[in-house]
């Protein structure tokens, strides 16, 4: 199973914090890249998203409507982001997530991560 890790500085609705993560540390070499989805038109723009264990994902909102990034199998829930909030989340290992925004089941995106 892929661990998550949730970073300090972020904004997550109450309800992930009862999500099974399993902290890990980020990877200790020093080279994580921050990767940004941005949540427009509602849509993911990238929808499918391919990083290396240890980056971070942050989703940023720029609609009127809230929107989520739900992983379909519970692994991780940003919670409801109105306009102009982001949530992230730091990705351990390897691992392939399918997730859906909970309002609207028709916002999909994936992310694939390698070592
Ligand atoms: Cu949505």
């Amino acid at each position: 199973m892929t661990n998550i890790s949730r970073r300090a500085a972020l904004r997550l609705a109450a309800s992930a914090a009862a999500l099974p993560f399993a902290a890990t540390l980020a990877r200790a070499d020093g080279h994580a890249t921050n990767h940004t989805v941005v949540i427009r038109n509602f849509a993911f723009e990238p929808a499918n998203i391919t990083i290396k264990a240890g980056d971070t994902i942050t989703w940023v909102n720029e609609d009127g409507a809230q929107h989520s990034a739900w992983d379909l199998n519970n692994q991780f829930d940003t919670g409801l982001l109105s306009k102009g909030q982001s949530a992230a989340l730091t990705f351990a290992s390897a691992g392939t997530f399918s997730y859906r925004c909970r309002p609207h089941g028709n916002m999909r995106g994936t992310i694939t991560i390698t070592n």
